[in-house]
């Protein structure tokens, strides 16, 4: 079966983070395609993506990028599909902030359903969560996951 979402990032030095909503994915079961798209760099293939990748069959795209990161404002610009901005702590970033207020501060109109810098793992896990709105299957497993952390919590020996 294709995937039904996509992460995509703005260089290749993104992966060290966005790999973990690849990971978190696969351990839901749901499989992804991962891609480097870069808004600045390769504009032409971004617009690209983003307009055929409602009718190439993905319903979710993660987008991950660092510094003036303008790549998920504008890929959910230019597609219908819920898009997932991951802000990325990346070599040109000043602090992390920069990447944090592109993706967080879209103006009103052109949603970016914003994570925590470097936080690809619940990009993952949301993504998923809007695919289980119409797939029980995933559903059952995403409480799994949740039940899995919460015993974790509750079974911690850790006192002080
Ligand atoms: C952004 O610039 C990328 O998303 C990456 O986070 C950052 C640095 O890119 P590289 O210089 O590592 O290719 O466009």
């Amino acid at each position: 079966m294709a995937a039904k979402i996509a992460i995509i990032m703005g260089s290749e030095s993104d992966w060290k983070v966005m790999q973990a909503a690849h990971e978190v994915l696969k351990e839901l079961g749901v499989e992804s395609h991962a891609e480097v798209v870069s808004a600045h760099r390769t504009p032409d293939k971004m617009f690209a993506f983003a307009k055929a990748a409602k009718s190439g069959g993905f319903q979710v795209i993660i987008a991950g990028a660092g510094g003036a990161a303008h790549l998920p404002g504008m890929v959910a610009s230019l597609t219908p599909l819920p898009v997932i901005g991951v802000p990325v702590k990346s070599s040109n970033s000043i602090d992390g902030w920069d990447s944090v207020l592109s993706i967080l501060q879209m103006p009103a109109g052109i949603p970016v359903a914003t994570v925590a810098l470097d936080n690809a793992k619940n990009a993952g896990i949301l993504a998923a969560q809007i695919l289980a709105l119409s797939d029980d299957a995933l559903a059952k497993r995403l409480d799994d996951f949740r039940a899995a952390q919460s015993a974790k919590v509750l079974n911690s020996k850790l006192s002080i």
